[in-house]
């Protein structure tokens, strides 16, 4: 076994350990925002419940993501791409970790000074200071740096090895890298464009539908550009870890092809009840929204096709056997299939949101809070945890030990037990009709608002045990850094034998962009004109 690249190991362990603080800072806030939301505590009089909801949207949605993601493609690349990252790739991870930094310590600044309380998808009119939205860009221009890293080496790969298909993993950051570049277009505008000239005063107004249409053309691939990593784990790493093998490369591709086409042109879906956009269109998005469910019910099926080969050939018989072979007790194995198990009624409260009738009755309540923790905080946040067990070990030169894998365990245990709590009752309080972004009050006890009450308490405590299991996480983290010294696997996972042999027109990129512009020019270019001819501006507001 070829031991991990050093220098290369410290680029991901940068990245990996950075996600991690911003999850314990972000964890922090979102306890007490709990907790204050739940009746339980008040804040001091200079900490305001949005600003730590701010905070927690932030460090939570858009940094604990984007470094882990970043220092996960980046191990894999380097793994599978030559055991090794070209110098330009890797000085380019560094030049985009440098501004990423500086990004999120400029904003966490300006969040925690109140200058930017406006939530962590700062919806105009509210106008925060302009070194938020600054910070914003350097968050988004270090990230593309990252990703023109990840382009370079798998080109000079391909240079290199003429003919030769492509590692899987390597394959699948570049479609991730390439959709995140195509997708922070959309913010990268409207950050530029509208809000920084807006937000110093060099216009008077902005054009708020036009801001949030830019927004959620960025905001839904966001979504993907979190979960593709995981699956990423899902179909590469986890056969490996089982023991089992790739159902199909083909397949793993294709999905991957298909969310690079469908997950840009769909934003209006979190459009769906404001105005200013007209029906058809609308209608149109979400039927392309229905289009992207279908890559993941493709990983659903290969997943348990997997899981099942991987038991016959095990011998098991019967229509679950298979569930037997899996190896439970590894946690580099639970903690992610806790998040696939997660992902069915995650995705299934999915799909309601995009029905358009039913997004009438969750929109803007806590049913769209509960969706969004069970997707990205649970489905995704376990799998990265998943994947930290094993590739803290990896890059450092550590192993695993038994009791750093049963507290991996129990930590895993621990999450669910209070995502469960929290979530079940976001979603449940949220049909009762309870809003989303709002601080404790008990609206002068109108009767819904009763009955909504207890379901809050219960969130405050599900986020109090959720939070047991951040500091549970950063102290195993803390552990693995000072596991005993070793060597431990990089497990990529092989394709079952007999398998057809992958298409090569799967990887012509000029194609799949050529198909994904077009889709986007098809889903946008008629509302846009409409936005900025029938202009209605606002001058900007502080809320807070
Ligand atoms: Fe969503 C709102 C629709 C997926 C995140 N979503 C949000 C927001 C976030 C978010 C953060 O259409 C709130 C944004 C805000 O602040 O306003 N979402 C969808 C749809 C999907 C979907 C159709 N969302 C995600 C994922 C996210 C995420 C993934 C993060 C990672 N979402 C919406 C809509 C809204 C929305 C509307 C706006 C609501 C509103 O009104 O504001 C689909 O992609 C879901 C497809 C998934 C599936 C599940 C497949 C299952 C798999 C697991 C297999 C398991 C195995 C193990 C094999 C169809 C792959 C089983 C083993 C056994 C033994 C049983
Ligand atoms: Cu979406």
């Amino acid at each position: 076994m070829k031991s991990f690249d050093r220098n290369d190991g410290k680029l991901v362990l940068a990245h990996v350990l950075f996600a991690f603080a911003a999850l314990l800072v972000g964890g922090i806030a979102g306890m007490l925002q709990g907790m204050v939301r739940g009746g339980t505590i008040t804040l001091p009089a200079n900490i305001g419940y949005y600003e730590l909801l701010t905070a927690h949207g932030v460090l939570m949605a858009l940094i604990f993501t984007t470094y882990f993601i970043v220092g996960f493609l980046y191990s894999g690349v380097s793994h599978t791409l030559g055991g090794k990252l070209l110098p330009t790739a890797r000085k380019l991870g560094w030049i985009g970790y440098a501004l990423m930094s500086l990004g999120t310590v400029i904003g966490v600044v300006v969040i925690l000074l109140g200058k930017a309380t406006v939530l962590y998808t700062f919806y105009a009119p509210m106008k925060a200071s302009p070194w938020f939205y600054i910070a914003l860009a350097l968050v988004v221009i270090g990230s593309w740096l990252s990703g023109y890293g990840i382009f370079y080496q798998y080109s000079r790969w391909r240079k290199e090895n003429k003919g030769k298909l492509s590692p899987l993993f390597a394959y699948m950051s570049v479609i991730t890298m390439l959709l995140w570049q195509v997708a922070t277009i959309g913010v990268a505008v409207e950050v530029v464009v509208q809000l920084i000239p807006w937000s110093f005063g060099w216009v008077d107004n902005v054009n708020v539908v036009l801001s949030r249409t830019l927004f959620w053309y960025f905001g839904h691939p966001l979504v993907y550009f979190w979960l593709l990593p995981a699956y990423i784990c899902w179909y590469v790493i986890i056969p490996k870890i089982i023991g089992g093998k790739i159902f199909s490369d083909s397949l793993a591709r294709m999905s991957f092809v298909l969310f690079l086409l469908f997950s840009i042109p769909v934003g209006f879906h979190h459009q769906l009840m404001e105005p200013g956009i007209s029906s058809f269109w609308k209608f149109l998005q979400v039927v392309l929204t229905f289009m992207v469910i279908v890559p993941s019910l493709m990983t659903a099926f290969s997943l348990f096709a997997t899981f099942e080969l991987n038991g016959r050939a095990k011998g098991t018989k019967g229509l679950f056997g298979w569930v037997k072979v899996l190896p439970w007790g590894d946690v580099r194995f639970f903690a992610p299939f806790m998040g696939m198990l997660i992902f069915i009624p995650a995705g299934a409260g999915g799909i309601i949101n995009a029905s358009n009738q039913m997004n009438a009755v969750v929109h803007n309540t806590l049913w769209v809070t509960g969706h969004f923790h069970l997707t990205v905080a649970t489905s995704v946040a376990l799998t990265f945890f998943g994947i930290t067990y094993w590739l803290i070990p990896t890059i450092t030169g550590r192993t695993l030990t038994r009791k750093m894998n049963r507290s991996g365990i129990i930590q895993t245990l621990v999450w669910c037990v209070g995502m469960f709590i929290m979530s079940g009752s976001m979603h449940t309080v949220g049909l009762l009709g309870s809003p989303r972004r709002t601080a404790y009050t008990t609206y002068d006890d109108h009767p819904d608002a009763v009955l909504w009450m207890p379901y809050h308490v219960a969130m405050a405590i599900g986020g109090i045990i959720l939070f047991i299991g951040v500091i549970l996480i950063v102290c195993n983290i803390i552990g693995l850094l000072r596991a005993p010294k070793g060597e431990t696997e990089y497990p990529i996972g092989e394709q079952a034998e007999g398998a057809e042999p992958t298409p090569r027109y799967l990887e012509r990129w000029g194609i799949w962009l050529g198909i994904a512009v077009a889709l986007i020019l098809f889903a946008y270019t008629i509302p846009l004109i409409d936005m900025l001819r029938n202009t209605v501006t606002s001058p900007g507001y502080v809320t807070w």
